[in-house]
């Protein structure tokens, strides 16, 4: 095998990064040659992500690459978080401003489509959990196509698909991001065309579904010119930053559930086709695509975004603290047994935070975690907690025990919830790689030059080149009985309705 250069520019919700990979044939190196954070703007009444700032940043990562490293990359590849696209016209031009996924107008857009069609038809045909993120009902309640008449020549692009445009001048959907939107087929692997029919989408804005690992073009010259470097393919390798982290998953066996940790949790397990029973509509789960073209079945839970809005809420207080210090902090916090369910998606909005889960404790009849290392305790525990809540529910889907729990992304760094997560599910944790995704990313384009060749080979490099952080699970009996209350919790929060 050759020695490869590639670049992959990994856009997460909360902050993004340009990486450089060298893989040598048998190992993966990565350096990180660029990061800054993604905020949200609220402009009038509407959420959107800043893409000119995003795409600016992009092109930082690309000449900063060139700087420190000196050699040409052999490709560079966009993952992003999922669900949210760009519009553009004939000439390419972007329709506004991309909407953001936690933006309020897509929660009566997905009232007002249910009447057309059933959560039960749609789940059979898409296998996506109902959720107002998710890219039908943004794409329904989207003003644009509302407004204008001239929409029938214009093309609907996922985010990584918008940047791989505004690089290559290719326009793509890529499978696993488009996996994502809730109007892909996923045992065909292709796009509903009864979904888009049903709810009045025009077909004319969806392209053909491309598969991991598909060259683009090259990079076009306006940007080769702009920022002094010469042109080099642009591959879409995984566009949806959990696949990509998902192929990167340095696993052995296959008896393991994957938990993707950072603004979102996502948990669940790789298939060959998907389950769409009414079982699984019922516990939500969803039916994504892998980098192969496999299925991931997993479930979406809120994750570390409730502590990102705490974090955000205490530093508008006039208290930065760093996720170290308020990770230190719940440590020692003393113990409430409160606890939220960190799948309802009454916590999808931003703001205020601290405020809305002691008014979920208020409501449910617990202790109100006051303080905030109490509130960080109750976040941090809910998780744990709601991951045996799903892990539970994956061995009854598939009717299978799962020996272990691999957890990458970003929020392995919270060591705490990796012991939390080991302790209550009683598995063993696997912990790492952190930069999964941009590894994943990278890996996929080594595929795509035909420098190795599947899932199989790709994990085994990743587990040799990036060795995982192991937890032993620790008090059961303590961490059962504490379970049991967060049942009998749930129990009572669904008789409620
Ligand atoms: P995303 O890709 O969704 O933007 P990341 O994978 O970058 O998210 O993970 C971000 C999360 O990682 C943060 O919300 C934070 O909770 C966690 N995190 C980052 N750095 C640390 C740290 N030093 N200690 C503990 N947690 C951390
Ligand atoms: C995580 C993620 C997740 C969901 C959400 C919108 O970054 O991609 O898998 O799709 O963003």
């Amino acid at each position: 095998a050759k020695s490869l250069q590639m670049m992959a520019v990994d856009f997460g919700a909360s902050s993004g990064r340009a990486v450089a990979g060298h893989f040598d044939g048998q190992r993966l190196s990565i350096q990180e040659v660029h990061r800054f954070d993604n905020e949200p703007v609220q402009l009038g009444e509407r959420l959107h992500w800043d893409f000119l700032r995003l795409f600016h940043e992009l092109k930082r990562g690309m000449m900063k690459a060139r700087q420190e490293l000196g050699a040409v990359p052999a490709s560079i590849a966009v993952d992003t978080w999922g669900v949210d696209y760009g519009l553009v016209d004939p000439k390419g031009r972007l329709i506004g401003n991309p909407y953001h996924y936690r933006d309020l107008r897509s929660e009566p857009a997905m009232k007002e489509a249910l009447k057309w069609i059933s959560e039960a038809e749609l789940y059979g045909l898409t296998g996506i959990q109902s959720s107002s993120i998710n890219t039908i009902y943004q794409l329904y309640a989207d003003e644009h196509l509302r407004l204008y008449q001239n929409a029938d020549d214009w093309r609907m692009l996922f985010m990584p698909d918008l940047f791989h445009y505004y690089l290559s001048g290719e326009m793509a959907n890529e499978y696993t991001i488009a996996s994502t939107s809730g109007l892909l087929d996923p045992v065909r692997r292709t796009w509903s065309s009864k979904v888009m029919r049903t709810l009045s989408l025009p077909e004319s804005l969806f392209s053909p579904v491309v598969m991991p690992g598909t060259r683009l073009g090259a990079l076009r010259p306006e940007i080769c010119a702009e920022l002094s470097i010469p042109a080099m393919p642009v591959i879409a390798a995984s566009g949806h930053d959990t696949a990509a982290a998902v192929a990167s998953i340095p696993a052995s066996s296959s008896r393991y559930a994957f938990i993707s940790s950072g603004t979102w949790s996502l948990m669940g397990i790789e298939l060959d086709e998907p389950v769409l029973t009414a079982r699984s509509r019922e516990l939500l789960f969803s039916n994504e695509g892998s980098a192969e073209g496999k299925i991931r079945l997993l479930k979406n839970i809120m994750g570390l975004w409730l502590l990102q809005e705490c974090r955000r809420s205490w530093a508008m207080e006039g208290d930065s603290l760093s996720y170290a210090e308020l990770t230190e902090m719940a440590q020692h916090a003393p113990q409430t047994a409160s606890y939220v369910d960190a799948g309802d998606a009454v916590f999808l909005p931003p703001g205020n935070m601290p405020e809305r889960i002691r008014e979920y404790c208020r409501a449910s009849g617990q202790n109100v975690p006051q303080s905030r290392p109490e509130i960080v305790r109750c976040i941090l525990e809910s998780l744990a907690f709601k991951y045996r809540q799903t892990l539970d529910e994956i061995e009854e889907l598939t009717g299978e025990r799962l020996d272990h729990i691999h957890m990458v992304g970003g929020g392995i760094q919270n060591r705490l919830l990796c012991q939390l997560t080991a302790s209550v599910t009683g598995r063993t944790v696997i912990a790492g790689p952190v930069e999964a995704t941009s590894i994943g990313n990278l890996m996929m384009q080594a595929k795509a030059h035909g420098e190795v060749h599947g899932l199989g080979e790709i994990r085994e490099i990743v587990r040799e080149s990036f060795p995982p952080e192991i937890y032993v699970p620790a008090d059961a009996e303590l961490w059962d009985e504490r379970y049991h209350g967060f049942e009998q919790l749930l129990g009572l929060l669904k008789m409620r309705g």
